[in-house]
């Protein structure tokens, strides 16, 4: 159905109007929720995040994208819901104690929604504790830590100490400007990825 390459063209481009309207042409026209999601919305934010790695995109038009991903979104779900379709994975996602940085964490959430994640977002500076009643309170299957402060990159490790110790083995992955690689691996994360695409890719990794 050509409204539906339409509806993923309108989303990459971040166009809102054109994403809301062909959403709502296309449930009129009798198409499952499910199948607009799965084969609309979700190929937009595939196709930006590949864009994204490549440099061929930046935040701002990712940013852009996710809002229209949103909206669309914001139509669809209380249909899925009523039908009792829910995303397969949660995923609790916060930006650690003692850092007020969000923007990145945010970024990181909308493209988890856009890949049928269900992303409960702590907020920001989370305590330990917070993120391991929210993991809990909502059988979450991943863990996000998201930081910008050098200073606050030990409250990553509180935060991945609190899970171990209460002996809650979810998945954690960690992310933000100062972090590495080395860093997660150091304080015993699960995965860290440099940018908001690859975060996707390393969530549906760890969830697998
Ligand atoms: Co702040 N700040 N800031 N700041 N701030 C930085 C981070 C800083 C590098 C600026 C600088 O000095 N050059 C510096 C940190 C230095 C350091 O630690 N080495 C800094 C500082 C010092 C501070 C204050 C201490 C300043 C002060 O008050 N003296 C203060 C701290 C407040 C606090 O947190 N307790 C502070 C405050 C603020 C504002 C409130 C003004 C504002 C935040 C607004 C907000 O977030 N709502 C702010 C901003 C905007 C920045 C800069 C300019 C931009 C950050 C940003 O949003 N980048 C930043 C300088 C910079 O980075 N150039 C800076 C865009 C965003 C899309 O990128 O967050 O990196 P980023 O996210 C990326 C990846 O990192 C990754 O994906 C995202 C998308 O690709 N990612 C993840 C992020 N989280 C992830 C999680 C994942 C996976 C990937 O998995 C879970």
């Amino acid at each position: 159905m050509s409204e539906l390459q339409d509806l993923t063209a309108a989303v990459e481009k971040g166009n809102r109007k054109e994403a809301t309207r062909l959403t709502q042409v296309l449930l009129d026209a009798g198409m499952p929720p499910l199948d607009i999601v799965e084969s609309g919305l979700v190929p937009a934010m595939s196709n930006v995040g590949e864009k994204f790695k490549k440099n061929e995109v930046f935040v701002p038009e990712m940013l852009i994208a996710a809002r229209a991903m949103k909206e669309a979104m914001a139509m669809i779900q209380p249909l899925l819901t009523a039908a009792g379709i829910k995303p397969k994975y949660t995923a609790v996602i916060g930006t650690v104690q003692g850092d007020l940085h969000d923007i990145g964490k945010n970024l990181v959430a909308m493209m988890l929604k856009g890949a049928n994640f269900n992303v409960i977002d702590v907020g920001v500076n989370v305590a330990p504790e917070k993120f391991l009643a929210a993991a809990k309170e909502n059988n979450a299957h991943l863990v996000g830590l998201s930081a910008l402060l050098t200073t606050t990159m030990p409250a990553m490790k509180t935060t991945v100490d609190a899970f171990r110790e209460a002996g809650v083995q979810t998945k954690i992955m960690i992310g933000g400007a100062p972090i590495t690689q080395q860093f997660a691996n150091e304080i015993g994360a699960d995965g860290y990825s440099p940018d908001a695409a690859s975060a996707v890719d390393l969530a549906q990794t760890l969830v697998a």
